[in-house]
């Protein structure tokens, strides 16, 4: 049986953004021991590379800062398309790699293909993602099918945040490190908490007519996320979006700022004060700032969501993307849009791609 199909547009979507923090905590119990995972970090890497595409790279982007600060490993994010054309940037040789391949469907081609390259140059290749029988799967030393978390909907959602979660508690196993493993055993609770507390500012955002482009604000484990939010504005009500780093947008793209510009600051706890400072440049050329964080109300924001304070800032991330995933939501209504049926996505990219000569190379 396929989904049952809810006849309001966006219905699926809504649902499965709301649903993130019980999905969380379902998949968690559902995972007791990833030490089976882990061990295919053995022997352990110098270095790690997360890869992927769209949503998927912004997820490697997010896991890759909780493995550099809790396992203590050299950890970057790349495209799985700079994998397979510029492997020699992004695989050093002579450095143990372990490669972790992050796709939902498992059938994005330019991530099999990474996957490939990455093997044939004696990279550990990890797999992630939402289906048990995917081609991935048969690429990865091993593989961690997340059924639970799959979308129905052709926009990733509860998918992104579980797959993060999953990622971050291997990290965590890599390092011994029970307090994050502890932080994020609360997410589920504390997510489900704060779930749609804000629902009414988030619609009446995405129903204000006096924006007209999001720019997107996080600084290091928020970075991704800040990505994941532009993705998802973007492809659910086709609004201009960009994320940058909050002290990088001070260099030049603060001239876009004027009254049709919504700042979106993902707040965290380190550079607060510069933070803050540049909520008042913002405000000050005419931008709406919306300001998410623990205690985002000190920071001068117009508006502000309060996420938990008490959590660590790398445990923390997961927690953003619900209220943003229902702006793109609440954006696309507004706009006439079914964020169920977004403008030419599909489930995933299929390309006729030659890795032969990158796999040759070797
Ligand atoms: C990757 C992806 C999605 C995007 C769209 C096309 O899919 O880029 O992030 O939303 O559906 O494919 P996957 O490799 O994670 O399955």
């Amino acid at each position: 049986m396929g989904p049952t199909h809810d006849p309001a547009p966006g219905a699926l979507t809504r649902r499965e953004i709301a649903e993130q923090p019980e999905t969380w905590r379902v998949v968690a119990e559902a995972l007791p021991d990833l030490a089976p995972v882990a061990a295919a970090f053995e022997p352990f890497p110098e270095e790690i590379v997360l890869t992927g595409c769209g949503s998927s790279y912004y997820l490697a982007q997010a896991a890759a800062a909780t493995f550099a600060r809790v396992a203590g490993l050299r950890a970057s994010a790349v495209p799985a398309s700079e994998i397979i054309y510029f492997p020699e940037i992004a695989l050093p040789r002579g450095r143990r790699v372990a490669l972790v391949a992050i796709s939902r469907s498992g059938e994005t081609s330019e991530t099999i293909a990474a996957a490939r390259v990455a093997a044939a140059r004696g990279a550990a290749v990890l797999g992630i993602g939402c289906e048990a029988g995917a081609t991935l799967a048969g690429l990865c030393r091993a593989y961690l099918p997340l059924s639970a978390a799959r979308d129905e909907s052709m926009v990733m959602t509860k998918a992104f945040t579980t797959m993060l979660l999953a990622l971050q508690r291997i990290a965590g196993l890599l390092a011994g490190d029970v307090a994050i493993l502890a932080d994020l055993g609360r997410l589920p609770q504390v997510g489900a908490n704060l779930t749609y507390a804000r629902a009414d500012l988030l619609a009446a955002l995405g129903n204000d007519r006096t924006w007209e482009r999001a720019i997107l604000l996080g600084a290091g484990p928020l970075h991704g996320i800040a990505w994941e939010a532009v993705i998802k504005l973007t492809e659910m009500s086709l609004t201009m979006a960009v994320a940058y780093h909050p002290l990088e947008f001070r260099h030049g793209p603060l001239a876009l700022v004027d009254g049709r510009t919504l700042a979106i600051l993902l707040a965290g706890t380190t550079a607060r004060d510069q933070e803050a400072a540049l909520v008042r440049e913002i405000r000050a050329r005419g931008g709406r700032v919306l300001a998410l964080g623990s205690a985002p109300g000190d920071l001068g924001a117009d508006e502000a969501i309060a996420l938990d304070a008490t959590l660590d800032e790398y445990a923390r991330p997961a927690l953003y993307l619900p209220p943003l995933q229902l702006l793109g939501y609440e954006r696309a209504l507004a706009n006439g849009l079914d964020p169920d049926q977004p403008r030419y996505l599909n489930r995933y990219v299929a390309l006729d791609l030659d890795t032969a000569h990158a796999e040759a190379h070797e």
